[in-house]
């Protein structure tokens, strides 16, 4: 599951189950990602009048552990999921007239055509949220990496495009980076470059920033470098993707609670402040742990920043872990900014001046819960590998498949309890699954 595949369109149908067979599984699924493809070639040549030049697939994915850490540095434990987004495109003649991108989409009475112009400096209206932006963020990031890279792509052309995704959206399952990824890809190859899968990985992340959330880069490394039938273990700083084979006596059930989040929209008060509390604990932190203050400013951006400074205490907190730095040194009553800026001695404004999406964090917090977001983001680091050791262990199996329940629901409990991303319907849906034999139950996803 979850290989990016290309697919030429006069190959159709029959490579199709060729190219994904691995992907789609068992006949019948097969036969109905034939339908899929046939009917997105068909809707494309009805709204287009052309049949498109390329296909690009990627799928959602499942986090199995390791919530809200990937912004902060530390790894992550996901897999792909079948449930993907598909995208048709053809390269417009640079004779015809308008250079436009027109997006549309087989559902088109819930997701209607966008157009935008067809220039890759265009700035995304984040304010004015609409689907075929995450199309855009693929645009624009693939334009600033073949800059970045030297890489000649020429003049920007029209591209038409057509979208056909069954991730369930706002569902945690990452429908928006399936988007982003098999979009990116799409135009990566109407346009004639083949980039490696880390490359792409990479960009992908970067991509989907112009959102306007500040997102870390699981969703896009997984939705790239999955394999089939396997978990990934998926390392930042670079991106690096380890194979974790899961135990084969379990089964792993993904449940929807029918609440939607809308993360684009509601970034300032959820993702995005969560993103800017960990800054900020991660540069208290730091000055706690014996930098300077305009020193922590400038160099401390992630809690995996200042971890290594825990090492210096341990002989003071009994070890380096850096959940009892977080005990000692960050109080668990909410922070106002005065607080903070006292120890910081610097204005928040000032600190995050270089960025419109933590500012607008800024203008909505009322306080600043330091303590928790920190605790919650080193113990769950720490859960990742405990995750990923219980599976290359010697226990028996379901000695493992306890231990890994155990974890997922530290997991939670972690997420719902310290970092607050969960919500009742989510706790409803945890506690139906325990009750009903589950070994283990969370939330997956940003909550
Ligand atoms: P979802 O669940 O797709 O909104 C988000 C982030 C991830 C990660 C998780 C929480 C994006 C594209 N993805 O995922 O990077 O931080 O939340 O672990 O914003
Ligand atoms: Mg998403």
């Amino acid at each position: 599951m979850g290989e990016v595949s290309l697919v030429k369109h006069e190959e159709l149908p029959v490579p199709i189950y060729s190219e994904l067979e691995p992907v789609y599984g068992s006949a019948s699924q097969l036969k109905e990602a034939e339908i899929r493809f046939k009917n997105l070639k068909f809707k494309f040549i009805d709204l287009f009048d052309q049949s498109p030049d390329i296909y690009a697939r990627s799928p959602g994915r499942v986090n199995l552990i390791g919530e809200h850490i990937d912004y902060e540095g530390y790894s992550v434990l996901p897999m792909a999921i079948r449930q993907d987004t598909i995208v048709a495109i053809r390269k417009c003649d640079s004779n015809e007239s308008e250079k436009l991108l027109r997006i549309a989409n087989v559902n088109g009475d819930k997701y209607s055509l966008c157009t935008y112009p067809a220039d890759p400096l265009q700035d995304i209206d984040v304010k004015n949220h609409k689907w075929g932006h995450y199309v855009i963020c693929g645009y624009k990031g693939f334009y600033e990496y073949v800059k970045l890279k030297g890489i000649d792509v020429g003049e920007p052309v029209g591209l038409d495009i057509v979208v056909d995704g069954t991730v369930p959206t706002g569902s945690g399952l990452s429908s928006s980076a399936a988007l982003v990824c098999s979009s990116t890809i799409a135009i990566m190859a109407a346009l004639g470059v083949n980039l490696p899968k880390k490359e792409i990985a990479q960009l992908t992340c970067e991509c989907e920033r112009h959102i306007g959330t500040q997102s870390g880069g699981m969703d896009q490394a997984i939705s790239v470098m999955a394999q089939s039938g396997i978990a990934e273990l998926i390392d930042f700083n670079p991106i690096r993707a380890t194979d974790v084979q899961l135990p084969a006596g379990g089964s792993f059930v993904i449940a929807h609670s029918l609440a939607e989040s809308q993360k684009a929209v509601t970034a300032a008060v959820n993702y995005n402040n969560r993103v800017v509390e960990c800054r900020l604990a991660a540069i208290v932190l730091g000055i706690k742990l014996g930098m300077e203050p305009q020193e922590a400013i400038s160099n401390v951006k992630t809690l995996s920043d200042v971890e290594g400074l825990c090492v210096s205490f341990a002989g003071t907190l009994g070890s380096s872990d850096p959940v009892l730095a977080v005990k000692e040194f960050l109080h668990a009553e909410p922070y106002a900014a005065e607080d903070i800026e006292k120890i910081t001695q610097e204005k928040l404004e000032t600190i995050f001046a270089n960025s419109s999406t933590s500012l607008d964090v800024l203008r909505a917090a009322k306080y600043y819960k330091l303590h928790q977001r920190a605790a919650h983001v080193y113990s769950e680091a720490k859960r990742v590998h405990a995750f990923k050791d219980t599976v290359s262990s010697k226990l028996s199996e379901e000695d493992m498949l306890k231990k890994l329940g155990f974890l997922m629901n530290e997991s939670h409990y972690s997420c719902s309890v310290l970092y607050e991303c969960s919500c009742p319907e989510l706790k409803e849906l945890v506690k139906i699954c325990r009750d009903n034999g589950a070994l283990g139950a969370r939330l997956t996803g940003a909550g």
